[in-house]
């Protein structure tokens, strides 16, 4: 199954406490503390994965958590740190890390740190000083970074089809390169995208083939909407257009070449900036030629191919005449599409922030929650070390400016604490 978009939640490892002991031995009198450290959380990263093309094996978990660091031992024994997990995602993953743009994962082995685990909790080993040498005081485990993430896949490919169904887009894609996608005289075959890699004379291109569009697509109609994205990387558009007559009006190729635009247009403004390549399609079948030159007269300025994806005939013309286009520079590049629509938002985080609530002064803010949250608050000596650095940071100073007297609850993190001048 083709799965191209997911929003997964993930929650790297936490790190793990740190321990207080202290050296006993025989004839070893002041032995001095040796609590290690605790391990690092695992972090979480993507990896590109060029074989991979679906994100359907993501789609089965919501949740993804990395393993957490062991705690600390005595005799100076450091925790283990959590295993790091790593997803493998298809090429052209999009990676939107809290709603804005992380990353954009396109060769093999690229990887990126998505969540990163949290700090192990020193052991009271660490805290030992020249001055202060039997430390009581050891930390918690910092809590591993979490995010929501949503992945969405770009096909990577130089050119792209579209037309309406039944025009024969997986026609022509079987003709050129080496793919077999399910061709069938009605609409709606292709029900997810088909790559296909074209070889012509030592060079080569990749070629996506969409599930058709139909008038009233970007309202929601038929399936190809969706699927315009898989060709918003490509350099070329070639329209695919069934010449062969009807009678009816709805089979005039300038009709169907007016509504695609349309189609196209209404879903993004780049997808039209792109070369386009107009093909003329089924030229095989008996009096089309009137379509042709009628169509030829009222787009005089556009590049017009006949072709016949069964015959073959004119497709090797149409091989030619993409690449030579290949060769042309575009005026947008998705890359730039990509960051100018999804602008990265940098947001001054103060250490921390005081509101008051029912008479209670809430402190929040991310510096402060992590160290609320590292703190073991039943030792005496990290009591006094959290005190010494809220008071540094401020914290004292802002409660007592905004009104707080003896007495008064402070909240922070879930903690209730008692102020006091
Ligand atoms: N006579 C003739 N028939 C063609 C030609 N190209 C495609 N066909 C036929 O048209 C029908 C539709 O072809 P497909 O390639 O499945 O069309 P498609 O555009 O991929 O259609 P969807 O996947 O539904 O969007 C098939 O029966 C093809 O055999 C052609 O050049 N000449
Ligand atoms: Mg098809």
């Amino acid at each position: 199954m083709f799965i191209d978009k997911v929003t997964i939640s993930l929650t790297a490892g936490c790190g793990g406490d740190g321990c207080v002991s202290f050296r006993r031995e025989k004839y070893v009198p002041y032995g001095g503390p040796n609590g290690g450290n605790g391990g690092k959380g695992g972090d979480i990263y993507f990896e590109c994965d060029i074989h991979k093309t679906t994100l359907l094996d993501l789609s089965y978990t919501p949740k993804f958590r990395a393993e957490n660091g062991q705690k600390g031992l005595s005799n100076n024994r450091f925790g283990k740190s959590g295993k790091d997990l790593v997803l493998k995602v298809p090429s052209g993953t999009l990676v939107l890390k809290n709603g804005e743009f992380y990353a954009d994962l396109k060769s093999t082995n690229e990887r990126i740190l998505v969540v990163k685990g949290g700090r192990g909790g020193r052991g009271n080993a660490s805290f030992k000083t020249a001055r202060y040498t039997a430390p009581r005081i050891s930390e918690k485990g910092e809590p591993g970074e979490t995010a929501e993430v949503s992945l969405e896949i770009f096909l990577i490919a130089e050119v792209g089809f579209v037309g309406f169904p039944n025009s024969g887009k997986s026609t022509l894609l079987s003709r050129i390169s080496a793919a077999k996608p399910k061709i069938a005289n009605y609409p709606f075959t292709t029900l997810v995208p088909n790559l296909g890699v074209v070889n012509y004379k030592g060079k080569s291109f990749v070629v996506a083939d969409i599930p058709g569009i139909i008038e009233g697509a970007h309202k929601g109609k038929g399936l190809g909407f969706e699927f315009l994205r898989h060709i918003r990387r490509t350099n070329i558009l070639v329209y695919v257009i069934d010449v062969s007559t009807n009678d009816d009006d709805s089979s005039d190729p300038y009709v169907s070449y007016k509504i695609l635009n349309n189609e196209l247009r209404n879903y993004s403004k780049y997808l039209v900036e792109k070369h386009v390549i107009i093909v003329l399609n089924k030229i095989d079948l008996p009096s089309c030629q009137e379509h042709i030159k009628k169509f030829r007269e009222r787009l005089k300025n556009k590049k017009i191919l006949e072709v016949s994806a069964v015959t073959g005939k004119g497709v090797d013309k149409l091989i030619v005449e993409m690449m030579k286009m290949l060769e042309r520079p575009l005026s947008f590049k998705f890359e730039e599409e990509v960051k100018e629509t999804s602008i990265k938002r940098y947001i001054y985080k103060p250490d921390f922030q005081v509101n008051i609530e029912n008479g209670v002064f809430i402190v929040t803010g991310s510096k402060i929650e992590t160290l609320t949250k590292i703190t073991k608050f039943n030792e005496d000596e990290a009591l006094r070390r959290y005190q010494n650095i809220i008071k540094k940071m401020g914290l004292e100073t802002k409660l007592e400016e905004m009104g707080a007297k003896s007495g008064d609850i402070v909240k922070i993190c879930g903690f209730e604490f008692v102020f006091e001048k």
